[in-house]
């Protein structure tokens, strides 16, 4: 599936904008108009649209309906409706009619509608619903109480729900391009560029060239050989560079389809427990981070996205994981074109029977590897992501869960499996990590030999040796060594550390939930990470305050430990981190 565009071949219809929208009380024919709907805008969530309550954290069924033109002529053309995203599943009609449907919230999908359209007004209906299971990704349970459903998420964010993505139709015509991989092999300055390209339809000839940022055509060829950049500009972490790969479809010399994609040339390679790329060390430095913002919830928002990786420029981070699940498409493109480095995320949070986030739950073991049946959508999901962040150089290695029970009998199977097939799905054969929770210590944990990189998520000093930073750090430098000394050829980076910190909250005695206690322990965990060699990133827990269920450790319904608040003020920290990356 290629990213929708408007080129010679293909037209691109834009169909965002107010939607109808209502909470599924009742059966709904779709051949009909919705009854008691409100207008929602779209791409965003609906829930931080709206002002009534129950609606809001509802869980079940909502429908969305929009009516669209189509010119006459359009009907000769392949007709397809593109969806960046829908969260978590949907079905789609058009005219009433079910055109398919969608599991899984964070990729994109669509569907060829030529034979539901019509000339003039055609109605588009989204059927959706936020639940998940023990067969979902994210992992949670619901069960049905008093006629209503209540569901227990085993992840902390707010189930944001909704067309979060944009919504587009596309024509192209019988003949078109499916998928393009801009596959190369880089050696020195000379790059072999052997596209797997795939076409449906009937077609004759594929000419391809590629250019450069300068629109020069710097390489010509057909599908049937490889490309030569003489003189490669490689993509570098915080310097991108960018080529576009041209492929354009003959059939009796007649142009059939004619698509752009761009890719970037760098490399990345392990090896003496460090992470290289275009042969250099590279150390990450940045965060973990949500699409989480006022009012969008989690819908696409890319001026939020842009002033985020700005910001991230601003203090000296080079890159960002997609903790927990894959952004938008233009946060990616958008990444690329910046030069930040990424961990790209699968949603396959809360893999974790057990796992609570309230005080009282604590984490248990539980049989998650007996109980759960997620790896049918797990596959499907890390397909999808495959299918459409493959070419982004930005991508240098892909997170295939985030804190699984790593530590319960079953997991190694699990992820044997699953770290298999993601290296089956991508051309570039990236680094697999899967992110470790902190229970599943060195000791504990079944599948580090599966890892190219051991990722940690560690709280000493805020979920662990709580208000005690000199028994945070001898506890973290120990569980280190113990890391490094079974995996010593592996580098180990930080994925999540951090502790909740209400913003202008100061304290002389430097105490827990102030900006000052916020900086101490980033000091702490710094100074312990300065002191290994081996290890080779550190990501914050979290870029910005974001929305989780209230609690009684999230008050006000947020995780608080960014380090920006939700409105992207600075916490004191904000100047140490500078410090740190920028030497300022
Ligand atoms: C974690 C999770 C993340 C939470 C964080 C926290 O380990 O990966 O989703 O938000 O801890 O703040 O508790």
């Amino acid at each position: 599936m290629l990213y929708p565009e408007q080129t010679v071949t293909r037209t691109l219809a834009d169909l965002n904008g107010l939607w109808k929208f209502t909470v599924e009380k009742a059966p709904i024919d779709p051949a009909k108009p919705l009854k008691d709907y409100q207008w929602m805008a779209v791409p965003a969530s609906y829930n931080d649209q709206i002002m009534n309550l129950a609606e809001r954290n509802h869980i079940g069924y909502f429908w969305y309906e929009t009516t669209f033109n189509v010119p006459t002529e359009q009907l000769s053309k392949r007709n397809v409706i593109h969806f960046g995203s829908v969260t978590q599943n949907a079905e789609i009609y058009v005219n009433g009619q079910q055109v398919g449907k969608h599991i899984g919230g964070f990729t994109p999908f669509e569907f060829e509608v030529s034979d539901y359209l019509k000339a003039g007004s055609n109605d588009l209906k989204v059927r959706l619903n936020n639940l998940l299971d023990n067969t979902t990704i994210p992992s949670a349970t619901h069960e049905r109480k008093d006629g209503k459903i209540i569901q227990q998420n085993r992840f902390d964010f707010y189930n944001y729900a909704g067309i979060h993505r944009k919504v587009s139709l596309y024509t192209t015509s019988d003949t078109y391009i499916d998928h393009i991989a801009a596959n190369y092999q880089v050696n020195g300055k000379v790059t072999t560029v052997s596209p797997d390209i795939k076409i449906i339809g009937n077609y004759d000839h594929v000419a391809l060239s590629i250019l450069d940022e300068d629109n020069n055509v710097v390489a010509t060829g057909d599908d049937e050989h490889a490309l030569i950049i003489a003189d490669t500009h490689r993509w570098q972490p915080l310097h991108a560079y960018l080529y576009r790969l041209k492929v354009d479809v003959y059939a009796a010399d007649k142009l059939m389809d004619s698509y752009t994609q761009e890719f970037g040339v760098r490399t990345v390679e392990i090896k003496d427990h460090q992470f290289f790329i275009n042969g250099r060390p590279f150390y990450f430095k940045g965060f973990g981070w949500h699409e989480d913002s006022l009012a969008h919830g989690k819908g696409e928002n890319l001026p939020q996205v842009n002033l985020d990786l700005n910001i991230m420029k601003k203090i000296g981070a080079n890159s960002f994981r997609t903790s927990h699940y894959p952004y938008s498409e233009e946060t990616m493109r958008l990444a690329d074109r910046k030069g930040f480095v990424v961990i790209d995320e699968v949603p396959a949070v809360g893999l974790y029977e057990s796992f609570s986030v309230t005080l009282a739950g604590g984490v248990k073991e539980g049989q998650t590897w007996q109980h759960l049946n997620t790896s049918k959508n797990h596959k499907l999901a890390l397909h999808e992501m495959i299918e459409r962040d493959h070419d982004h150089p930005s991508v240098v290695m892909w997170s295939v869960a985030n804190e699984p029970a790593s530590q319960e009998p079953g997991a190694h199977e699990y992820f044997e499996k699953i770290i298999r097939y993601t290296k089956q799905q991508d051309p570039q054969q990236r680094p697999v990590t899967v992110v470790n929770i902190m229970n599943a210590n060195a000791d504990k944990d079944l599948i580090g030999d599966l890892l190219d990189v051991i990722c940690l998520n560690r709280y000493y000093g805020w979920y662990v040796d709580f208000g005690n930073m000199d028994q945070a750090k001898k506890d973290l430098k120990t569980e280190l060594e113990k890391w490094h000394a079974k995996f010593p050829d592996k580098p180990i980076m930080f994925t999540e550390f951090g502790a909740d910190t209400v913003d202008g909250m100061h304290s002389l005695y430097h105490d827990p939930y102030s900006e000052e206690y916020q900086a101490d322990y980033y000091k702490a965990n710094f100074a312990v990470f300065d002191s290994c060699d081996y290890v080779q990133g550190e990501q914050l827990w979290n870029f910005a305050d974001f929305t989780t269920e209230p609690g009684m450790i999230r008050i006000g319904g947020e995780n608080r430990k960014g380090v920006f608040t939700r409105d992207r003020r600075p916490k004191e920290v904000v100047n140490l981190l500078k410090k740190r990356w920028l030497g300022d």
